[in-house]
């Protein structure tokens, strides 16, 4: 249930909070696209007896990554196939990915997207003679369930009046599973393996960020579903612009450090994404490049990516770089060469495309494309409109700079960090691609501790879901999640640590400030404790010199990622006195917690790859270019929990569908 908004200021912490116990069959951690996915599935698939419970850290209408709304859906199959999807996948990941779970997904996906369309969200159609109708006036040409033909930007994308997508989707999502089996404003801080049974989930604790209240839930089977990693890295936008970033900043890495730290196998953790995006106001291009045709030029006026040059330079990534649609990686590449090189900044040339659309249009016409431009951010990232505003930026007199931004960590987006996770029982998905659990059995998407789930950006090896993937994934992974709190109705899951110790991991940070912030008279400075906005710089700065980050064009190297290491380690050991006076600051604790731990397996796997896979997203000086005599495979780590110890390692990358 939602609790309301905040009186004045924030809430001051106790030392003795209420606690509360719950035990469910099913546990969904996020309350995202992923997580909604699952809630709305959930039920269809679970008996009567079954119990589940959904607890997000915000409120579901607008949490997570799609908060603002979007003006896309990325990934719609439409009359293109699966096979097809695999292959996009795969160029733009530069060839290291799970077939498997990238088919299996795109068997499913369009499902999602036409539930949207029921549930209410507008999607853009094309009329018999191929004009545009947005807004409710798509509808007029019924549903993309009946036939009907979207407005495709790209191969794969088309485009949406997407600035309620959340609330649709969260309604859904509450309806389906019931507001009494929701919590909202309850952060998850750490899951619990079982007392009795090893390599088995059996619980999370966390607390309200709006009651003095710590929560112990036990389950049979969980969903991590808490999104990607932002804010890991210093962002571009600074001073009272900080609070922008183009991923959700509200998602701190949850999902990596809940997972990791209960022994779950990460994949391609060294993968991040870093988008290229309006300057400043972070809003996407995609629609840009695909709707409005718009080309980005140098600051010579060149469009540096055609031509001999970026053709030379592509080639050197081949068969990536020369295949028809540029990875996005290499995209940043180029841009990347050109400001470095002296020829930036790099310009969205919108005057031109504008221009060029506008030539067949009468002026209403022109005027509708005028607002669609607008609408595009306001339905989105609605910062960047208001930047234009603020920059006097009419885009069809004014063109807009673009600039790569600080990095992210994804498994959904352009991005494959993520858990090593099952794919499907079928007989054409290898058997090193399955994760056998305790009895035997196969459950899709289920991680290697037997129970543990994942989907959307939690999922690595299987990026370019996006939003409608996301929420596809969150389904099939309930629907195996249900499966196996059936196959595992006798079990009785057990904590550990007693409720005391429970809340006094929840509570440290809460405890260590009561304790001693009557030492100083200033209360953010105190020699016994650090609250979580110190170490909020301390980890930007690190990363951002050492962990190639903005400052460096994205380059670090082998020294660099060993001092890094060094700080990161610190970090974690001076985390355990971090303090908070208030609950809002006790979330701030925890969620710069998950953020050390996700950003060092980031940086730990690029430690251990030793090329540059990614260039555009970082480059290793020690080991530039790709050696795919040595490195064509997947890199896996594993965190045990019992020995505190770290494994990086090598799996097998396995072609399953033929370049056509
Ligand atoms: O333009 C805890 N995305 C786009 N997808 C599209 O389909 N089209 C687009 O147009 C896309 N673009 C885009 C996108 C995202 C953003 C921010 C912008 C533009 C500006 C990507 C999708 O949104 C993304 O792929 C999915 O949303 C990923 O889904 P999921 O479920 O993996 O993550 P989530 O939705 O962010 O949800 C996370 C949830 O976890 C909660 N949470 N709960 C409890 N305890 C904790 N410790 C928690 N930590 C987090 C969150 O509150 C949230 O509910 S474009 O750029 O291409
Ligand atoms: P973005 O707005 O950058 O997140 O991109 C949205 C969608 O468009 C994603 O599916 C991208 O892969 C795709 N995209 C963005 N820019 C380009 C481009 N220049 N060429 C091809 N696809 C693109």
């Amino acid at each position: 249930m939602a609790l309301p908004n905040k009186p004045m200021g924030e809430l001051k912490a106790v030392k003795d909070p209420e606690v509360v116990e719950k035990e469910v069959d099913i546990l969904i951690v996020g309350g995202g696209m992923a997580a909604c996915g699952a809630a709305f599935e959930a039920k269809k698939w679970m008996t009567d007896k079954q119990t589940v419970l959904l607890v997000d850290k915000a409120a579901m209408e607008r949490s997570g990554a799609v908060a603002q709304g979007l003006s896309a859906i990325n990934t719609y199959i439409g009359t293109n196939t699966p096979d097809d999807y695999v292959r996009m996948v795969r160029n733009d990941l530069m060839g290291i990915v799970r077939e498997d779970l990238i088919f299996d997904l795109g068997c499913h996906v369009d499902d999602s997207v036409y539930l949207f369309e029921e549930w209410g969200l507008p999607v853009w159609k094309k009329d018999a003679k191929g004009k545009t109708l947005d807004g409710k006036k798509g509808l007029e040409m019924g549903s993309l369930k009946s036939g009907a033909q979207p407005v495709r930007t790209g191969k794969w994308q088309i485009m949406i009046n997407g600035e309620s997508y959340k609330r649709i989707v969260a309604e859904a999502a509450k309806l389906a599973i019931g507001d009494e089996n929701i919590l909202e404003r309850v952060f998850i801080v750490e899951l619990l393996l079982d007392a009795n049974k090893p390599n088995q989930i059996a619980g999370a604790i966390g607390f309200s960020t709006r009651e003095n209240k710590v929560y112990i839930l036990k389950c049979k089977t969980m969903l991590i579903a808490c999104g990607g990693a932002v804010n890991i890295y210093q962002p571009r936008s600074v001073g009272e612009g900080k609070g922008r970033a183009w991923y959700p900043v509200w998602n701190s890495g949850s999902t990596y450090y809940l997972g990791m730290r209960v022994g779950a196998e990460l994949s391609m953790m060294e993968n991040r994404f870093t988008p290229a995006r309006f300057k400043d106001g972070y809003g996407p291009v995609g629609a840009w490049f695909l709707l409005f045709k718009a080309k980005t030029l140098n600051g010579l006026g060149e469009n540096y990516a055609v031509g001999d040059a970026a053709k030379k330079e592509l080639a050197k990534y081949a068969p990536y770089g020369t295949a028809a649609i540029t990875p996005t990686c290499l995209r940043n590449h180029l841009m990347l060469c050109e400001m470095k090189e002296g020829r930036g900044p790099i310009i969205m040339d919108t005057v031109t495309a504008l221009a060029e659309l506008g030539k067949t249009m009468d002026k209403k016409e022109l005027k509708h494309l005028e607002s669609e431009a607008w609408e595009d951010f306001l339905d989105m990232t609605c910062g960047q409109a208001n930047l234009w505003c603020a920059t006097n930026t009419e885009p069809e007199k004014k063109n807009s700079e673009v600039m790569p931004t600080e990095p992210y960590l994804l498994g959904s987006h352009s991005g494959c960090c993520g858990f090593w996770v099952s794919g499907p029982d079928f007989k054409w998905v290898p058997d090193a691609y399955k994760i056998k659990a305790d009895n035997g059995k196969i459950y899709n998407r289920m991680t290697t501790v037997n129970g543990l789930f994942t989907a959307g950006d939690g999922v690595g090896c299987s990026g370019h879901k996006f939003s409608s993937g996301s929420h596809a994934e969150g389904r099939m992974a309930i629907k195996q999640m249900v499966r196996y709190a059936k196959d595992h109705a006798d079990f009785k899951p057990a904590l550990k640590p007693n409720k005391a110790e429970l809340v006094d991991i929840v509570y440290k940070p809460v405890r260590t400030f009561i304790a001693n912030c009557a030492y100083t008279t200033a209360v953010n400075i105190n020699p016994n404790y650090i609250k979580p906005e110190g170490m909020m710089y301390r980890l930007m700065k690190a990363t951002h010199e050492y962990g190639a980050g903005t400052a460096t064009y994205y380059l670090t190297t082998s020294k660099n990622l060993e001092i890094v290491m060094e700080l990161l380690q610190t970090m974690r050991e001076d985390a355990e006195k971090l303090a908070a006076g208030d609950l809002h600051e006790l979330m701030r604790c925890w969620e710069i917690l998950h953020r050390i731990w996700t950003v060092e397996s980031h940086l730990r796997h690029i430690q251990f790859r030793k090329e540059t896979r990614y260039p555009g997203f970082y480059y290793q000086a020690n080991y530039p270019g790709q050696d795919d005599k040595n490195w064509f495979c997947f890199v896996n780590s594993k965190f045990d929990p019992k020995a505190q110890k770290w494994d990086t390692f090598k799996k097998d990358y396995i072609k399953i569908f033929p370049d056509k």
